[in-house]
């Protein structure tokens, strides 16, 4: 793929709406449009007899009309905007034209046809990218904002959006950088540095201005990682407990078919909910038990593969029933996951009920009535809980890395390590500044300064077209 060449896609999704917008991006773009674009009578410029001109970061009026015959394609808004300041920093023409499948592309082959090249998927962000608007933190907060499920999902990647990840990574990066070029002018001029820096200072250096940040960097991870990646949840139990009708109190709907009969559910069926701002998927699955039924079977082997996979089952029992050789089974195939124990029908039993549990059934508990919509704002707390501590971590005002970043935080945390074992046992400085240089590096693949083009071109591969 070259970066030269001008681009072009529709970037609204094909499909019936107001208006739709196709980007064009490069040096041609303004020629390319101006050569299928009509002015609207008004906007004719008697000294521009091609009328080729376009002022930049202004709409013009007019119609798309096809060059080789002059029919008229679409009544559209043109806008214009000039090298820098655009999305790519080059010249970027959108084309606002009706929605609808066949007239988008249609527009879009007229583009195509004139000389531009189709974009591939993320293209226009990558040229933000490569012609340095963005870094490669802030290119990844634009596919997170599009994909982000949540109020607070979206938060974290509209800091990322911003700068913020790349800010904080800059800033260590710098006294990485000054710090190693003292170490160089030890080893360069060795007679001109009366004491030798290394020592006890560089040590403190690197612990509070590289190791601490650092390390913080990879709690904001750790607290925002659900925000950006989403927890499952798989809610198991034996047949007729009330399990599906949980889920539908969880989701607001009823979504799932709630009956007397056991073995009502039979398949899993996965449902999108939002826990306290936290995207979450919910499992509602089949009834857990010894059975020949050979479909209730297939449910059953589906509801243990879940689980092992899951990041949370909410394993139910029924307080009306003491604990059954079945809830036993149940319970022996989840007690390797995080767990939480839902007694249900908690409206059939006296308020000061008591429901006695095995001993060896270490788990958090919560009482609930699925009938009667009773303890679910509960569970939902207990889970978030749960998941981001006290809550706190939850709205991080701080700046919250992906998996990418974590990953070479990590490595570079890793290499000052190793830099500081070196200073404390009085190493040579060549085999501290390789640690050093080594750190710098992990962090520059972050920003996207030393990343490589297999890194970049993964990480726009996430992308839409379009975008
Ligand atoms: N009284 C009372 N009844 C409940 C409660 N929760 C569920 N039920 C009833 O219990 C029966 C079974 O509910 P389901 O939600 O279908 O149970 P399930 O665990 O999904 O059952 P299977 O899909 O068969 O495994 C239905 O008649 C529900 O109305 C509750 O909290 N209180
Ligand atoms: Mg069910």
């Amino acid at each position: 793929m070259d970066n030269y060449s001008t681009i072009a896609a529709i970037s609204t999704p094909l499909g019936k709406g107001g208006i739709g917008i196709i980007k064009i991006s490069g040096q041609q773009a303004i020629p390319i449009a101006a050569s299928i674009f009509r002015k609207s009578k008004a906007q004719k410029n008697a000294s521009d007899p091609q009328q080729m001109f376009f002022e930049s970061h202004r709409l013009y009026y007019g119609h798309i009309v096809d060059p080789e015959n002059g029919s008229v394609v679409d009544e559209v808004l043109l806008a214009v905007m000039k090298a820098p300041r655009s999305y790519t920093r080059e010249d970027v023409v959108e084309i606002n034209s009706h929605s609808g499948a066949v007239v988008l592309t249609r527009i879009l082959e007229l583009v195509l046809k004139m000389g531009a090249r189709l974009a591939e998927p993320g293209e226009f962000t990558k040229r933000a990218f490569l012609n340095g608007r963005i870094d490669l933190t802030q290119a990844e907060g634009v596919i997170d904002i599009i994909n982000a499920k949540t109020e607070k999902s979206l938060k974290v990647a509209g800091s990322q959006l911003k700068g913020d990840v790349g800010r904080a990574i800059g800033a260590v990066r710098d006294s990485l950088l000054g710090i190693l070029a003292e170490m160089e002018a030890t080893i360069d001029f060795p007679e001109e540095v009366n004491e030798k820096p290394p020592g006890d200072f560089c040590v403190k250096l690197l612990q509070k201005e590289v190791i601490e940040p650092l390390e913080s960097l990879l709690a904001g991870y750790r607290a925002g990682r659900l925000y950006r990646e989403g927890l499952r949840l798989a809610v198991v139990g034996r047949p007729n407990v009330g399990k599906s009708s949980l889920v539908n109190r969880m989701l607001q709907k009823d979504r799932i078919i709630v009956t007397d009969i056991p073995g009502t559910t039979r398949d899993l069926i996965e449902e999108a909910v939002d826990i306290h701002g936290i995207p979450a998927v919910i499992a509602d699955t089949a009834g857990l038990h010894q059975t020949n039924d050979p479909v209730e079977t297939i449910g059953i082997q589906k509801t243990k593969e879940y689980v092992r996979t899951c990041d949370l089952v909410l394993f139910m029992v029924d307080a009306t029933k003491p604990i059954t050789e079945q809830d036993d089974f149940v319970y022996r195939t989840v007690q390797e996951q995080r767990t939480i124990l839902v007694i249900n029908k908690w409206d059939l039993v006296s308020r000061n009920f008591y429901y006695p549990v095995p001993d060896r059934w270490h788990m958090p508990r919560i009482k609930t009535s699925a009938l009667y919509n009773q303890g679910i704002s509960e569970l939902k707390d207990l889970i978030a809980r749960d998941f981001i501590g006290n809550g706190s971590a939850g709205d991080h005002n701080g700046v919250v890395p992906n998996l990418r970043h974590k990953q070479n935080i990590e490595q570079s945390i890793h290499a000052v390590q190793s830099a500081l074992n070196g200073l404390r046992n009085n190493q040579s400085e060549e085999l501290i500044v390789i640690d050093l240089k080594e750190a710098v590096r992990a962090l520059d693949e972050i920003l996207g300064l030393s990343a490589s083009e297999e890194i970049i071109d993964q990480i726009f591969s996430r992308f839409c077209i379009g975008k």
